[in-house]
């Protein structure tokens, strides 16, 4: 019984729903329903009443971006719905309110985000927003930690990882678009032409860069650590000065954590990368690139700071059973463990936020901060500088010891 919805099928199935109605208010007949969507997959409506506003976002049989002939899953609602519902547990605040999910037509309603906007909106503008880093690394922290061995049981574990087991399209997506089209010739990739014609040379005959992303993919592919976001771009973000809401967790799956903490520092590093190309206010633009590098080390360094005393605090789960770190040597042999898990973590990180970088210059799937730089030379400068630091990143990874290592390289490129 699926069918995509318009405004008139929309409305008749929002006002059978006593909840809704009551939370809208007035008569249906006169609610404002506007479609938004701008992503590259699903329908989103903007449904407002005389007493409120909700969100609505419907999947489509098909890639929006690309048209039907590119199917997908409306599964991927579910498993949305499924991920929003347990961030909602676990980072409470840091995600929109479920108010409705309608399996068959593979729909949510939400909370309407207002006044919020897509960071990556307010990024492209130059503002800062000095509450992200603490919000973020709190959703991801306790996100990643809670659904991981260090706190869970192993049936627990591998019931979540079940769960989500069905949602391999949307999986690979991310395997195809990120780890392997941008260096192989494909027919979706694009590329700011000619700049940058020679630098996608490059990358289809860098057999380094070649095994460097396929040993990440593999562990994209097979290492099922913590239920991921899975798409934690500054588009899945919606920011106030004070507030921040995480959505949109439609390729949520068990993966390694460092792909959700890589893509927020890869979509930074962009940010930083493209501000060169946009308008800024005098004097703005040395302040918000400084905010973005600093916030890039609060990411890592929060995020791990966060993730570490949950693990001290709380980690009961089947890992490093707390029978075998008994008596204080134990506790600081154990301690020492979780410093070596964090480089672990760390160097995965470094080697995700490259693959997220490389994917939006020369993938499919690009993004408005460097799209909405006009000038093509001055987008393809942006764009090289990103792309020059991803590749160390992907390729040295083991240079990049520490956070301050990665913002400092991205400091010296500014001007490349
Ligand atoms: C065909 S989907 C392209 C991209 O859009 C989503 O936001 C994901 O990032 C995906 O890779
Ligand atoms: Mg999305």
């Amino acid at each position: 019984d699926y069918r995509i919805l318009h405004e008139a099928d929309l409305r008749d199935h929002l006002a059978g729903l006593p909840d809704l109605t009551a939370r809208l208010g007035g008569d249906p007949a006169a609610w404002d329903i506007t479609e938004v969507g701008d992503g590259n997959l699903n329908l989103v409506f903007i449904v407002k009443g005389t007493s409120g506003g909700v969100a609505v976002k419907q999947a489509l049989p098909y890639v929006r971006l690309v048209g039907e002939s590119w199917p997908l899953p409306l599964s991927r609602a579910h498993y949305e719905y499924l991920a929003l519902s347990r961030q909602a547990e676990l980072a409470p605040g840091l995600v929109p309110a479920l108010l409705h999910h309608d399996e068959t037509l593979a729909l949510t309603v939400m909370e309407l985000l207002e006044p919020h906007i897509i960071m990556r909106k307010g990024l492209v503008a130059g503002t800062q927003y000095p509450g992200f880093a603490g919000d973020i690394t709190t959703f991801m922290a306790r996100t990643l930690f809670f659904t991981s061995d260090l706190a869970l049981s192993a049936a627990e574990k591998k019931e979540g990882i079940a769960a989500f087991a069905g949602n391999h399209a949307l999986c690979k997506i991310t395997e195809d678009l990120i780890f392997t089209d941008p260096y192989r010739i494909a027919e979706q990739n694009r590329w700011t032409a000619p700049y940058l014609d020679a630098l996608a040379v490059s990358l289809r005959d860098d057999m380094e860069l070649h095994v460097a992303v396929s040993r990440l993919k593999l562990k994209f592919m097979a290492s099922p650590e913590a239920l991921l976001h899975g798409d934690l771009h500054t588009g899945s973000i919606m920011v106030t000065a004070s507030q921040t809401r995480v959505i949109d967790p439609e390729f949520a799956f068990y993966g390694p954590m460092g792909f959700d903490v890589g893509a927020v520092i890869a979509n930074l590093l962009m940010a930083y990368f493209a501000s060169a190309g946009h308008e800024r206010a005098p004097g703005e633009r040395a302040a918000f690139e400084a905010w973005v590098l600093e916030t890039i080390e609060q990411v890592w360094i929060g995020f791990a700071r966060k993730f570490l005393e949950l693990w001290r605090t709380a980690g009961t789960g089947d890992a490093y059973p707390v029978s075998l770190f008994a008596g204080p040597q134990g506790a600081t042999r154990l301690e020492a463990e979780r410093q070596t898990y964090m480089q672990r973590l760390f160097t995965e990180v470094v080697g995700f936020a490259a693959a997220k970088t490389i994917r939006r210059i020369f993938g499919l799937a690009h993004n408005i901060d460097f799209e909405l730089i006009e000038d093509a030379k001055t987008r393809a400068i942006s764009e090289a500088r990103a792309v020059r630091l991803a590749r160390a990143m992907m390729v040295e990874t083991g240079t990049f010891r520490t956070i301050g290592d990665v913002t400092g390289a991205a400091r010296k490129l500014r001007n490349w």
